[in-house]
């Protein structure tokens, strides 16, 4: 028996778990948790302002740490507010908490009362529906064992007239990580090791894929060697972006955003071999990125049907490393002559040929965001963090050089705008140094520009370029093909240097290539976060804009 209210103890669980950072909104379904839990040393508590924004940043803290994300809500409104965000975070498998309020269980009235778990369920999240005053502690130990193991977005209900009971359980707590697992590594099948390899030794042209699973599982060094092994070109999922950025073969990312010799070479590829990439529907273009290629899948959790195709034609189950590991090792047994994909002048195209070569007007007072990017790239320093935005601007940053793929932040699984200034924040709280920047599009921003005030108030440094075209790109670019009347989707440009101004923050509207060094001196040299507003032309389309219109609209 414990005489502390239950509300202490769910903190102290909370505490027990590993949480040090809590992103909060209050109301009357969470105060008094949220309070115990500003009391536990060493906890950090960042208040948001809109209750959407606080789980994005968790998600964001989540991308930086590897922590699971923790966020809080009050009851009803609280709740419904944060349907977009577990949407994102179950699409992108994140684990995240989410500490809500329940309306009090005991009372006749409560205008905020509703239904609370089918609404999380409905946005693909766990509900726990902690009712038992006795049982409290393991409610909090099922939403992170659930969290953590299945990698999901949980939501943790608790009545506030129970959290304000004394608590009647054993109040030592017994942390869900104690629970979870342990099986290291999964190695290979040999069976399955050996037709890998003998496809490997038939083939010309092979192409290496790596995807998050195989960030997670440290393979980069493995993946080169095999593909230096096999005389295979490398390339990376959007998630796994960088990983092969200093490799003389590396393609940067496959599918919708890869650059235009990318696809020239993924068209002529007659084996591809997906290592901890589940072969999304962006990864493989729909279908069209490397029509030739015989595909095999090295994974802890093969997919034979991914986003309505087949995945691939041959399943190594493993670990990535582990995997890619032995099929290196069983390759270098049978003895096979390497692909005749790989050849000095090749390497010295992928090394000179700019990501998209296409030509565009561009008016006066706006720069081509191709060469906006190509400046930024230059003068951030390579060992930031890079959150990228949404929209139609998003394909740009892609092509950032030199960053590894866990300083990249990109949750973008559920397509929604609005998300990414709050999983920057959510990064920016993590590092705490000042060196994240955030790549994001005007429409997108401002969706929740009152964040610029949590920025403010926590003293949080990052550095946020605005790649503004004065519209939701996106549409205008989709309307303007179909021959529709884009003016519904055209604002004009904010003026976001002086927004950022308002907050007391810093702002400046960057429409000089030659600025971007000295701003980023500046930038240096003062302890303030800062907006870049860049105007950018809103003539110039993304190659994968440009092949929607071969293809329409909503054909997918
Ligand atoms: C929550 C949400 N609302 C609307 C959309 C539709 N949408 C997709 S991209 C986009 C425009 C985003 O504008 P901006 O951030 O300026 O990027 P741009 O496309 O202009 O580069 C919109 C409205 C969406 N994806 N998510
Ligand atoms: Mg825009």
């Amino acid at each position: 028996m414990s005489n502390l209210p239950i509300y202490e103890v769910l903190a102290q669980a909370f505490a027990g778990e590993g949480v040090d950072t809590l992103f909060n909104l209050m109301g009357d379904g969470n105060m008094h948790w949220a309070t115990a839990m500003s009391k536990i040393e060493g906890m950090r508590v960042v208040h948001a302002r809109h209750e959407h924004c606080a789980c994005l940043m968790a998600m964001g803290y989540h991308s930086a740490t590897g922590k699971t994300g923790v966020a809080s809500v009050t009851c009803g409104p609280g709740v419904t507010q944060i349907t977009t965000a577990l949407a994102t975070a179950a699409r992108a498998g994140v684990p995240l908490v989410v500490f809500a309020g329940e309306s009090p269980i005991n009372a006749k009235f409560y205008n905020q009362a509703i239904d609370q778990g089918p609404v999380v369920h409905a946005a693909g999240a766990h509900y726990v529906r902690a009712h038992s005053t006795a049982r409290m502690l393991d409610h909090v130990r099922e939403a992170f064992y659930v969290a953590r193991y299945e990698h999901r977005p949980v939501v943790l209900g608790v009545p506030y007239d129970l959290q304000k009971l004394p608590f009647a359980g054993a109040p030592d707590y017994v942390p869900s990580s104690s629970f979870i697992p342990q099986t290291g590594r999964t190695p290979p099948n040999p069976e399955f090791v050996a037709r890998l390899v003998e496809k490997i030794a038939g083939a010309q042209r092979p192409i290496v894929v790596a995807g998050r699973g195989a960030v997670s599982s440290g393979a980069h060094a493995a993946l080169e060697e095999l593909a230096d092994a096999s005389g295979a070109l490398l390339a990376t999922t959007l998630p796994a972006r960088g990983m092969f950025d200093r490799h003389p073969f590396s393609l940067g990312v496959a599918g919708g955003f890869a650059s235009e010799i990318a696809r020239e070479l993924f068209a002529q590829a007659d084996l591809v071999i997906a290592v901890g990439a589940s072969l999304t529907y962006y990864t493989v273009d729909g279908g069209a990125f490397f029509p030739k290629a015989y595909v095999a899948q090295i994974d802890e959790r093969p997919r034979g049907l991914k986003d309505g195709m087949r995945a691939a034609d041959l399943f190594v189950k493993a670990d990535a490393k582990s995997g890619v590991e032995a099929v290196t090792r069983a390759l270098r047994e049978r003895g096979a002559a390497t692909a005749s994909f790989r050849s000095a002048s090749l390497a010295q195209r992928i090394a000179r040929t700019a990501p998209d070569s296409a030509e565009f007007p561009v008016a006066p007072g706006t720069l081509d965001p191709r060469k906006a990017i190509a400046e930024l790239d230059r003068v951030i320093p390579k060992d930031w963090e890079l959150v990228s935005g949404s929209g139609h601007c998003s394909y740009f940053q892609t092509h950032m050089r030199g960053r590894k793929p866990e300083q990249f932040h990109v949750i973008r699984e559920f397509g929604a705008i609005g998300n990414s200034i709050s999983i920057a924040i959510g990064v920016a709280t993590a590092r705490n140094n000042g060196k994240v920047v955030l790549i994001e599009g005007d429409g997108s921003l401002i969706m929740h520009i009152q964040e610029l005030e949590t920025i403010k108030r926590h003293g949080l440094r990052l550095l946020i370029c605005v790649l503004n075209d004065g519209a939701y790109g996106a549409e205008v670019h989709k309307l303007r093909q179909d021959g529709l009347d884009d003016s519904g989707a055209v604002f004009g440009r904010t003026d976001f240097g002086s927004i950022a101004r308002g907050f007391g923050l810093r702002g400046e509207t960057v429409a000089d290539l030659d600025r971007f060094a000295s701003l980023m001196k500046d930038y240096d040299a003062q302890g303030t976060a800062e907006i870049w507003n860049i105007p950018i032309s809103d003539q110039v389309t993304s190659p994968g804009m440009r092949r929607l219109k071969a293809k329409g609209h909503g054909v997918m």
